[in-house]
């Protein structure tokens, strides 16, 4: 099941909120973030006295029942502190469910389409952004692109895989070709390299990237010379230059936390099959813009 989100904070730090909330809902069990819009500056909808909104739009795919979903929204609205008070007065947090895929729903707890979507630009903006097929019409909102969203940190991955995109075998890579080394380190150079703790070992003498700024996302490493440890995508977000080239280079776990944000994808991809426990997530939600083929490989470049 395809579902949009509408999300939307006017209380407090507003686009950290709106990032935690997006981190939680990716992280929900039998949810799979596909896709984040913008982050959007707006003027209050309904009761126009009150601090502007920031808004964003989510699209995920769901084996959840609809209101099992919805419960565990409103477990994320409540933890990241909203305090349901007034009808569309402030809050920390709100996150509808804006549109299903084939899908119309009205009940006492849910209503999808959300009925009051057409009348919102706060709600239409990021959700075309994000669904390019919707045909709608604003009504002439004021409503402004900000920084913030996690799709500005402008991610690139970056990875080398086999014929049925297998990424590595019990830790190590699956290959080591000359020419993808070069093109990787001519890609990465001067730039930021964003990996997982697992990954630092396999590369050259399992020391970071010389020429690069090199930061590890890691639960359980505290500090390593040479890098900038994070433990979480959250911290991540607050050490990053959004104005960097931020190549994010592996492992399988940390692609797939990213992938969701990444404006950019480089696959080298060998013309081979290999025995391989660990895989490149899904590039389903990219389109394939270009490829060099060479003997035995070729350069993938993907975009949204
Ligand atoms: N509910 C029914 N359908 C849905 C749905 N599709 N998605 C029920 C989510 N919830 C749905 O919502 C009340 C009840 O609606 C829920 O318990 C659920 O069972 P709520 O979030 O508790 O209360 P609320 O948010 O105050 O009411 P409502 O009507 O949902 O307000 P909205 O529509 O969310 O509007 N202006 C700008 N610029 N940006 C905004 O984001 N948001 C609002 C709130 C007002 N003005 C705004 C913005
Ligand atoms: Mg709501």
């Amino acid at each position: 099941m395809i579902c949009y989100l509408g999300l939307g904070a006017n209380v407090g730090e507003r686009q950290r909120t709106l990032r935690r909330a997006i981190e939680r809902v990716k992280n929900l069990p039998n949810v799979k973030l596909l896709r984040v819009s913008s982050f959007y500056e707006t003027q209050p909808w309904g009761v126009i006295d009150q601090p502007n909104f920031i808004n964003a739009a989510a699209k995920i795919s769901t084996e959840l029942e609809l209101l099992d979903l919805l419960d565990e929204l409103q477990r994320i609205e409540s933890d990241l502190g909203r305090v349901r008070r007034q009808r569309w007065g402030p809050r920390t947090i709100d996150i509808d469910i804006l549109l299903i895929d084939g899908v119309e729903i009205s009940s006492e707890r849910l209503n999808v389409p959300h009925p009051l979507l057409w009348e919102r630009d706060f709600a239409l903006v990021p959700l075309m952004e994000i669904c390019p097929t919707l045909d709608v019409k604003l009504n002439g909102d004021k409503i402004s692109r900000v920084m913030g969203s996690p799709i500005d940190y402008g991610f690139k991955l970056v990875a080398c895989v086999d014929k049925n995109f297998g990424l590595g075998f019990n830790g190590r890579l699956l290959f080591k070709i000359p020419d993808d080394l070069k093109n990787f380190r001519r890609l990465t150079l001067g730039h930021t390299v964003i990996f997982g703790r697992r990954t630092l070992s396999t590369l050259p003498n399992a020391q970071p990237l010389a020429g690069r700024k090199n930061i590890v996302i890691s639960r359980t490493l505290k500090n390593f010379s040479g890098a900038q440890v994070v433990g979480s995508i959250e911290e991540l977000f607050g050490v990053l230059d959004a104005a960097d080239s931020n190549f994010v280079i592996g492992g399988a776990e940390i692609f797939g936390e990213l992938i969701p944000y990444a404006a950019e994808i480089f696959l080298t991809v060998v013309d081979a099959e290999a025995e391989a426990d660990a895989f490149f997530p899904d590039v389903g939600e990219f389109v394939l813009r270009g490829a060099e083929i060479f003997d035995g490989f070729e350069f993938r470049r993907y975009t949204r």
